[in-house]
Parts: structure tokens; C-alpha cells; sequence
């Protein structure tokens, strides 16, 4: 087989565009309390402000999808999860559960990413 480096690179790069056309971006539900960065955490990873002018699409009262086409993930922000069995209940029915039942959903399935405990900028 004759593959000179130029034929070589471009065979590469139509193996790499295929393959990435067939593996799903993976959907990360982000999780925790207000003012832990959830949303300047979309922001770094997208490298624009998105989250912090409310464009991503409403998927529940609680929680906002953000995609991109350069970008090969797409991450849910949501609001603040809050102490108090009241509003843990809301969030919980509003948000987990949407994950919960949409898991075996291979376009919608979660992974879940605790936001407690740090902040985005120590993430990077
Ligand atoms: N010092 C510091 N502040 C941060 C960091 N991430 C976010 N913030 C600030 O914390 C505040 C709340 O962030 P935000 O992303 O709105 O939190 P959210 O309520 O979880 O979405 C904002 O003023 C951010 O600028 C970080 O890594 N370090
Ligand atoms: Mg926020």
C-alpha cells in the first residue's frame, strides 16, 4: 500500500472524523449548592459566558441544557440544591429523577457530578 505521510494524515483524519461521528457526547448532570460555580463551570468548559446569559435550553424548571458544536459534551446546569427536605424533595422530582428515568435512554443518560465541596476554577 502506498501511503506517503500527506495520504497517510488524511486517512487519519476521515478514520478519527467517522469515529467521532458515531460516539454520543456524554450528558453531565451538574450538581450543588448556590454559588458553588455549577454555572461558571459550563462557562470554563464551553470557554464563553453561556450559563451566565441563561441560553442553554430548558429541559426542566430546574435545569438547563448547554451544547455546542465544538465542544464533545453536553452539560446540565441546574439550580442550587438546597438543605431542607421541602426543597430537596422539589429538586429531587425536578431534576435527579428526570435522570433517573431517562438512564437507559442512550441520547439522554447522566452522568452525575457533584458540585460540593470546591470551586470551578480549582477543577482545571
Ligand atoms: N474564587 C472563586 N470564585 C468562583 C469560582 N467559581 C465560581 N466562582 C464565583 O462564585 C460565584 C457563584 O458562581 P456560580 O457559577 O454562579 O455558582 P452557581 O450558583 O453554582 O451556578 C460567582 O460570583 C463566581 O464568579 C472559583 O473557582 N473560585
Ligand atoms: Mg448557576
Amino acid at each position: 500500500m502506498d501511503l506517503n505521510s500527506d495520504k497517510l494524515r488524511e486517512k487519519i483524519t476521515q478514520e478519527y472524523q467517522k469515529l467521532k461521528n458515531t460516539i454520543k457526547k456524554p450528558n453531565i448532570l451538574i450538581v450543588g449548592g448556590t454559588g458553588v460555580g455549577k454555572s461558571s463551570l459550563v462557562n470554563v468548559c464551553f470557554g464563553k459566558d453561556i450559563a451566565d446569559v441563561g441560553v442553554g435550553k430548558p429541559v426542566t424548571q430546574y435545569m438547563k441544557a448547554y451544547e455546542t458544536s465544538d465542544i464533545p459534551i453536553v452539560l446540565f446546569d441546574t439550580k442550587g440544591y438546597e438543605i431542607g427536605i421541602e426543597k430537596q424533595t422539589v429538586f429531587l422530582n425536578d431534576v435527579v429523577n428526570y435522570a433517573i428515568e431517562n438512564r437507559q435512554d442512550q441520547d439522554r443518560q447522566m452522568v452525575l457530578h457533584s458540585g460540593f465541596g470546591f470551586r470551578s476554577g480549582n477543577c482545571f
